[in-house]
């Protein structure tokens, strides 16, 4: 066995004695090793089960909502049944899932790895956010077992400060709790980031996904902080009557509206930028080339995340706010598409003349590609005064944000999940039927998620349980959409639990791919890497420019496979 350090500094994990108890998955078996591990790929891997049991909540959830919705008449829940439902699924979807989804996971495990680093800079840090993340969700998952929370994910005052007689109080606590969470994760992010980064890895050596985790982290930290507060005013008004929100004791509603929206458009980008972090991996890798203007994504990003803070009011527009602080919010949030629409240009330019795969992971990025297009592009719509007045509060909203966090941000997650799953789990998954979810995946959030355009521009409004029944053509198509997206997304569940108890073994670097992380076995050993990573280049090695490309072995593995 060799292990002398070639030019990275890294001895070839394939000359090593794969014998040697090296994964960080057979470092310890007890339960113990695993809740008090500091390790960040074990973290990672407890986070992921978590936000995998949220995900499945929340799905019941809007499973029963599309239920009551495919007739126009109320048959299956009551009102006030209804209204718990979809706020259920808001909160634990965008706060217990959807946010912690790919930072907490993907960029757990991968940062560290990415960077050349053998863990984040605070590891115990790390764990405790871990540990804030499942108090925050067992506090509101304990306000539904008591009987729910009706205010919608949003926590509107005065609602829910004055009227609300559910558990308001509960729930708002899970969500203060869980944004301790996500400060912790965004600190040792950029901790990790500035000061673990392996020799030669300059910042504009960092992979896009890198990049697009510290702009998340500083998102994090920077913007929770006003959510805290603004969720404590609401405790604070509800349990002590402070006059804050209330109208009818001098308070502001609008004021709450500014601070949650303070925080909530930036979160939507907490949401977004991560996705788009593991879509610019997993396209330089399978399209063969080098990222196109890998300068200008990075600028993208900060971009993004820098305007992300001023465009909030857009979600204020028919609350009477002024019509010039309006047009100027209006004008912000066009300004925000730029750096959105630079993105989906230059992926573009990364697939043209690449000589492009059709390998699950690929699969989810490409429809991420078009869906957060369609996304973005209805986020325009909304940002024109005139229009948004019309589509306000209707199902037009409903589907364009599902277009981004569920089409874009939900559909990277599970390309991500796929191109990583090797490296993370040292187990081949069956590819036919990873591409067969994928597609299925895709058509059916299209057949959920499209009908609501119309619907919503013809005038349905959200959050009611009955509806005239002209629009009932609209929700059949969508209750239809949204059984086949459940089955969907049961799949994986189905074939990556087959992959970890029988999958073949995966090769260190099954894919093919450049970054640093597959220079290390599969499942990496407990510190990373064999060796201390040196970086003499740029991210995305593929071929050269001019130069075709080798495809003379076939990426992942067909063994293994199901069929
Ligand atoms: C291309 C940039 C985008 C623009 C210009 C845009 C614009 C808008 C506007 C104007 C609204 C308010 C509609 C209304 O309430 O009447 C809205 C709602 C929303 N957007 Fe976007 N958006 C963009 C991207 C995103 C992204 C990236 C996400 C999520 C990852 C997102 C998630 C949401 C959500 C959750 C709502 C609805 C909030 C609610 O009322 O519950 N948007 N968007
Ligand atoms: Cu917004």
């Amino acid at each position: 066995m060799s292990t002398t350090a070639s030019p990275t500094g890294l001895a070839d994990p394939d000359e090593l004695d794969l014998r040697l108890p090296v994964s960080y998955l057979a470092d310890g078996h007890s339960v113990r090793s695993w809740l008090l591990t500091t390790d960040h790929k074990r973290i990672a891997i407890l986070y992921a089960i978590t936000i995998t049991v949220f995900f499945f909540i929340g799905g019941a959830a809007a499973t029963l909502v599309r239920l009551e919705l495919a007739t126009p008449e109320a048959d299956v829940l009551r009102a006030d049944t209804y209204n718990k439902l979809f706020t259920l699924h808001g909160v634990v979807m965008v706060w217990f899932f959807l946010i912690p989804s790919i930072p907490n996971t993907l960029g757990n495990f991968l940062v560290p790895l990415m960077i050349g680093a053998r863990d984040v800079a605070f590891p115990k840090l790390n764990l405790i956010s871990w540990y804030l993340n499942v108090g925050g969700g067992s506090l509101a998952v304990a306000a539904l077992l008591l009987g729910g929370v009706d205010t919608g994910w949003t926590f509107y005052v005065p609602y829910s400060t004055v009227f609300s007689n559910t558990w308001v109080s509960l729930t708002v606590l899970g969500v203060f709790t869980t944004g301790f969470s996500s400060i912790a994760t965004g600190v040792n992010f950029i901790a990790t980031i500035h000061l673990l980064r392996a020799p030669g890895m300059t910042w504009f050596r960092l992979p896009l996904f890198v990049w697009a985790m510290y702009t998340t982290s500083l998102m994090f930290v920077l913007a929770t902080p006003v959510l805290a507060v603004t969720l404590l005013l609401v405790v604070a008004e509800r349990t002590f009557g402070l006059p804050i929100f209330d109208p009818a004791r001098g308070g502001d509603p609008i004021l709450f509206q500014h601070l949650f929206w303070f925080y909530s458009h930036p979160a939507v980008y907490i949401m977004v930028l991560p996705a788009m972090g593991v879509v610019s991996e997993l396209i330089t890798c399978f399209a063969r080339r080098k990222v196109f203007g890998y300068t200008f994504m990075v600028y993208a990003l900060v971009a993004i995340a820098v305007i992300g803070f001023f465009t909030w009011g857009h979600h204020m527009f028919t609350s009477g706010m002024s019509p010039y602080a309006a047009l100027v919010f209006s004008f912000l949030s066009f300004v925000v598409a730029v750096p959105s629409a630079i993105k989906v240009f230059n992926w573009t330019g990364t697939l043209y003349r690449g000589q492009v795969g059709f390998e699950s992971p690929m699969l989810y990025a490409l429809g991420f590609v078009g869906l957060f297009t369609l996304g973005g592009l209805t986020g325009l719509f909304l940002a024109s005064i005139p229009v948004d007045v019309h589509v306000q509060d209707t199902y037009f909203v409903v589907a364009h944000f599902h277009y981004i966090m569920v089409g874009a941000s939900v559909s990277a997650y599970f390309g991500g999940l796929h191109f990583w799953w090797p490296k993370i789990t040292g187990r081949t998954y069956p590819e036919t039927w990873a591409r067969f979810a994928a597609i299925l995946m895709f058509f059916g959030f299209n057949l959920t998620f499209f009908p609501q355009f119309i619907a919503g521009y013809l005038g349905m409004p959200r959050r009611y349980h009955v509806y005239p029944p002209e629009f009932q053509i609209w929700n059949v198509l969508s209750s239809a959409g949204a059984a086949v997206l459940a089955v969907a997304y049961l799949m994986p569940l189905g074939y990556l639990t087959w992959s970890l108890l029988f999958g073949d073994r995966a090769t260190n670097n099954p894919w093919d791919a450049s970054g640093l992380e597959w220079r290390t076995t599969s499942p990496p050993p407990r510190q990373n890497f064999f060796g201390s990573p040196r970086v003499q280049g740029g991210p995305y090695n593929y071929h050269p420019e001019g130069v075709a490309p080798v495809h003379d072995q076939p990426r992942l593995p067909s063994r293994g496979s199901l069929t």
